[in-house]
């Protein structure tokens, strides 16, 4: 028997629109953001100066490169499996690191989106034609289900940067990592960036930057459902509204109506009703302390072994074991 997580997890986009926007309040999942122009807008926001993650990530990865190497490095060679690998920016800085010192592994990047995975399959070959890699492309669960049931002969190392896992509540989160971890043995490692809490002001700006891309990236999700659900959202008629809880250090991101509207997707044979002012929301972007990531690892029944950050404490990446 299938799961609630897992059923959840395997939804078409189709199935999702028609289920977020006939419920109430009005909900579409960041997941379906990825498309082509999604995938781009995505890039374009990880080299925006307000998007502080992508540039604190990289400084703690680059300082710490030779530590990190280290750590994953294994007498027999080791796999090193990354979860949602986008254009791969900041590995490519321990790539280099790992080929530097000749260190025996292969890199298995995974990604919703095959179109970022061929991309970083020709660049990775360019700069390093003899490294070892194996794309697949997928969701978490379907490959953290697949790599639960391979029989392992060596290390694995599983990174998941970017804070990524600030798109799951805190309830999906800890499912997220449990999974993860029933796919690992005592010697492998987990290397995992978490997004801090910090100045709201500071984190406000990262999701309402003044060139508008986080909004047109917020807006793809229409767009989208216009391309491919036969729909008539008129894109202008919605606000992109981020908001910051300090309490909770939750960011959610809305598509706010402006006006009275009703919209046909021709494909579900569908049409929706928008009050003026009622919203759509589309995203959360966890932020965290060491408590809290403390606490997830605890529930999931991993343990931190090391943690980096940069000079500001805006971002840390952990390693986390699992717990003997
Ligand atoms: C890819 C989930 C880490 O939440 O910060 C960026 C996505 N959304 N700007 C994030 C995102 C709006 C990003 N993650």
């Amino acid at each position: 028997m299938k799961t609630n997580q897992e059923t959840k997890f395997e939804n078409t986009f189709e199935e999702e629109v028609y289920e977020g926007l006939t419920a109430f309040p009005k909900y579409l999942s960041s997941k379906w953001f990825y498309d082509k122009k999604g995938d781009k807008l995505f890039q374009k926001i990880m080299a925006l100066p307000e998007y502080y993650l992508t540039e604190c990530e990289r400084a703690i990865i680059e300082e710490n490169k030779a530590d990190i190497a280290q750590l994953f490095s294994d007498k027999t060679g080791f796999d090193l499996v990354e979860l949602g690998a986008g254009d791969g920016k900041k590995t490519k800085i321990l790539l280099q690191e790992l080929v530097n010192s000749k260190l025996n592994f292969t890199y298995r990047p995974i990604d919703i989106s095959q179109n970022v995975l061929d991309e970083l399959e020709e660049d990775v070959l360019k700069r390093w034609p003899k490294l070892d890699i194996k794309t697949e492309q997928g969701t978490y669960f379907n490959i953290l289900n697949k790599l639960s049931e391979q029989q392992k002969d060596r290390k694995m190392v599983i990174v998941v940067l970017g804070s990524n896992i600030g798109n799951l509540s805190h309830q999906y989160a800890v499912e997220f990592l449990t999974t993860i971890r029933k796919s690992m043995q005592p010697d492998d490692l987990l290397f995992m960036g978490f997004d801090q809490k910090k100045n709201p002001e500071v984190i406000l700006k990262a999701y309402n930057d003044s060139q508008g891309v986080t909004e047109s990236f917020n807006k793809n999700l229409l767009s989208r459902i216009n391309q491919e659900m036969d729909a008539n959202f008129e894109i202008d008629n919605f606000k992109h509204w981020p908001v910051y809880d300090p309490e909770s250090g939750t960011t959610k991101s809305f598509l706010v109506s402006t006006k009275d509207q009703t919209i046909t997707i021709q494909k579900l044979n569908l049409d929706i009703h928008f009050s003026a002012w009622e919203s759509i929301h589309t995203e959360i972007s966890q932020k965290y302390d060491d408590d809290i990531v403390n606490w997830l690892a605890q529930e999931a029944g991993l343990y931190i072994e090391k943690q980096y950050t940069d000079h500001q404490n805006y971002f840390t990446d952990y390693i986390f074991r699992i717990k003997k």
